[in-house]
């Protein structure tokens, strides 16, 4: 008789808050795609996290079916991986609400993204911002995950995910699977390219700082032609991200787009200088993310087709995380309605 081994599970999520980016694609996007065939996996499109910040509601909307149109395009084939809308699934909230009150206010106050975040948004601390971990940690636990792919940013949140379900399990008993942080070696933690100690990210308003998945290719040249490197006077490209953290970002991007290692890089542009090396990033970066574009383009044009993935999407999670849910409940002491 054939042996069927069940597959190992990954889930990942990304708030459609802003245009995808180079190190979003990077960071987490990359290790989904490359591992879609080995495990069984759950992508979704966090628009309940969105709403934390105020979004222009049209906006958020077309930028959900965006994301979804550049999951596929960044090689997720929606017949192997479950894609939807975190909203349509209404077990994320209401497993979210529980974990609320499994997970302590000390904890969410040491969360580095709420500090960065409430900073950043001082007119509109909501209560959504700081309990975000809870609702992020109620995104994985209702599918068991063994490993959650992300970039180095969200690491914290992972392991807040940990404990939480550690503490659940404590009480009720092993009720969820305590799932790993997924976390690429290189590209982990892809700096502006204006400001190299500080996060490239799609909320950052340094427009010239942040690659888009979409960017045109002149736009995306242009923008490594004008990175911040050193003023260091023998333009060396050399791996010290303490002394030479632009160049460093730089070969981190190379690195993750052609599999060359830090020494390769270095022999590569010895003697070449700046001038020759952030030309040719650029150019790796464009033709890593040219098929992105140009199939992504293609599937917005699919509007149907776009539907027809988050239905059956949503049907095959809500499946999967009221299971989880319907357990949770029973744990917890509330009367089953049927
Ligand atoms: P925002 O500006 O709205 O906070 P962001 O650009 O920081 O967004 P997220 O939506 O928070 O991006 O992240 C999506 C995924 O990509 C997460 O797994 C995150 O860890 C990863 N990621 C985001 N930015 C980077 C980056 N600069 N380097 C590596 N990984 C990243
Ligand atoms: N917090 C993440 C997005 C996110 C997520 C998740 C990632 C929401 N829920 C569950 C992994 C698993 C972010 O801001 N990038």
């Amino acid at each position: 008789m054939e042996e069927t081994v069940k597959k190992k599970v990954m889930l990942s999520g990304i708030q459609p808050s802003g245009d995808l980016t180079l190190g979003s694609y990077l960071g987490a996007i990359k290790n989904w795609k490359e591992r879609a065939e080995e495990f069984d996996c759950y992508y979704f499109m966090a628009d309940l996290h969105s709403i934390t910040v105020r979004q222009v509601p049209a906006d958020l909307r077309r930028r959900t079916m965006e994301q979804l149109a550049q999951y596929i395009a960044c090689g997720l084939d929606p017949e192997k991986n479950t894609l939807f809308v975190q909203s349509h699934v209404p077990a994320h909230t209401q497993l979210g609400w529980v974990l609320d009150c499994f997970t302590m206010f000390g904890e969410l106050s040491r969360m580095t993204q709420f500090k960065d975040k409430s900073q950043k948004n001082a007119e509109n601390i909501n209560a959504g911002l700081f309990t975000y971990p809870a609702l992020m940690a109620a995104d994985i636990l209702l599918y068991q995950p063994d490993y959650v792919p992300v970039g180095g940013d969200q690491k914290q949140h992972v392991e807040l995910c940990r404990d939480v379900a550690e503490r659940f399990n404590g009480v009720y008993g092993d009720v969820f699977k305590i799932p790993e942080p997924y976390i690429p070696k290189v590209g982990a933690r892809i700096m502006s390219l204006t400001t190299p100690t500080s996060k490239m990210s799609k909320s950052d308003h340094d427009q010239n700082g942040c690659v888009y998945l979409m960017e045109k290719p002149e736009d995306i040249a242009r923008k490594f032609k004008k990175a911040v490197t050193d003023s260091d006077t023998e333009r060396c490209v050399r791996y010290a991200p303490e002394e030479k953290p632009g160049v460093a970002n730089l070969m981190s991007i190379y690195s993750a787009c052609t599999g060359k290692t830090f020494d390769e890089i270095e022999r590569e542009f010895d003697g070449l200088g700046y001038g020759a090396f952030k030309p040719a990033v650029g150019e790796a970066v464009i033709e890593t993310l040219r098929p992105i574009r140009e199939e992504a383009q293609r599937l917005m044009k699919d509007k149907a087709y776009l539907e027809s993935v988050y239905r059956d999407g949503a049907q095959k999670a809500e499946r999967i995380a009221n299971r989880t849910l319907r357990k949770v409940y029973k744990k917890v002491g509330f009367v089953a309605r049927f």
